[in-house]
């Protein structure tokens, strides 16, 4: 049983699918000052299922009544992807924290309207769940980066790979659903905006249907005299696997894989690969929950992505699609950063 404490914050959980469940039980097992005080799911049972993984007293049958709960302090959406920006301007509306999956949105206009929402609050309530930021092997990148021992980064390479299309094969989802993750990284890693990009795409079995294009090859070039490559392949069967590797003047860093046993045996050396994002960033979705959790109690900020890196991601994912659509490099237009964001 979970005890209750009169300093834990009370949350609601919307969607309760792997990622919503994984965060709910993270929640219960890891972050002494939290509690899932509700759930909801479009799938009563589920949502039923996940409330007993985490204790959570209620499983809602109505995302907006869970929301307006005023037991619910704060609120983690992690439902599909076309609903994150409508709860997430419902959370705004009754100046509840939220901290939102990624993408914010699907589309440019409904994460424009979460930003001038906050903008007009003159508040960062929103946080989101670009979890790369709390992975210690790209954090020990970004520092080394930063120091500036390698000197002036030239090019940043990055490898994103599912086991299994996730649930939509189309090339346009692939850039918005996992692609995204790339394109913060590279903000966040580098500092730096993207420019121009170019993107192809290709089907990687030919018993895919032609609607497919899950393998993608991002190319971009960033102020500063820096380039991009990212290879997005979703269809990989082996594992996941997710890499970042900064090539500067004087060396080259590269993301390492969270620690496990080399193996030697009957002539070969192995090391797993993980199966998908929830067993290769649960560190990362630990300290991403607990940070969030910390900041909505002490009013710090967040250290990781705000709704303004949120909408900056999907600016350039959009621009991706189209130059993918196009066959043709796009360029992206330079942004004036909200002073509520600086
Ligand atoms: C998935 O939705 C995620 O969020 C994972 O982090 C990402 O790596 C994967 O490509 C997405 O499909």
């Amino acid at each position: 049983m979970h005890v209750t404490t009169a300093n834990q914050l009370s949350i609601g959980i919307i969607g309760t699918g792997g990622m919503g469940t994984r965060h709910a039980v993270n929640l219960h097992k890891h972050v002494g000052r939290a509690r899932v005080a509700a759930v909801y799911d479009a799938d009563p049972e589920r949502a039923r299922l996940a409330a007993a993984q985490c204790g959570a007293p209620a499983a809602f049958d109505d995302p907006l009544r869970l929301i307006h709960d005023p037991a619910v302090e704060a609120v983690i959406i992690a439902s599909p992807d076309a609903t994150h920006a409508g709860y997430v301007l419902d959370c705004l509306s009754c100046r509840k924290p939220v901290l939102c999956e990624k993408p914010l949105a699907t589309t440019l206009e409904d994460a424009a309207k979460v930003v001038e929402a906050e903008q007009a609050l003159g508040q960062r309530l929103v946080a989101v769940g670009l979890m790369r930021r709390f992975d210690p092997q790209h954090m020990a990148v970004r520092n080394l980066v930063a120091s500036g021992q390698l000197g002036r980064p030239i090019l940043y390479k990055g490898v994103h790979r599912n086991a299994t299309i996730p649930y939509d094969s189309r090339g346009e989802v692939v850039l918005t659903n996992s692609a995204g993750h790339d394109i913060d990284a590279i903000h966040w890693l580098l500092g730096q905006e993207i420019e121009e990009v170019y993107v192809l795409g290709v089907r990687s079995h030919e018993s895919f249907g032609p609607e497919t294009t899950d393998m993608l090859l991002l190319q971009m070039a960033l102020g500063g005299d820096c380039l991009a490559t990212v290879e997005v392949y979703v269809a990989a069967e082996y594992g996941y696997e997710v890499s970042a590797e900064i090539v500067a003047e004087h060396g080259t860093a590269i993301t390492g894989q969270p620690d496990r046993a080399f193996v030697r045996s009957t002539q070969s050396r192995s090391t797993a690969v993980p199966m998908d994002w929830l067993e290769r960033f649960q560190e990362a979705y630990i300290a991403e929950l607990t940070q969030w959790v910390r900041s909505v109690q002490t009013g710090e900020s967040f250290a990781g992505a705000s709704a303004w890196d949120g909408y900056r991601a999907l600016r350039v994912t959009e621009a991706c699609v189209r130059s993918l659509q196009s066959r043709k490099p796009v360029a992206v237009q330079p942004l004036f950063r909200p002073e509520v964001y600086r």
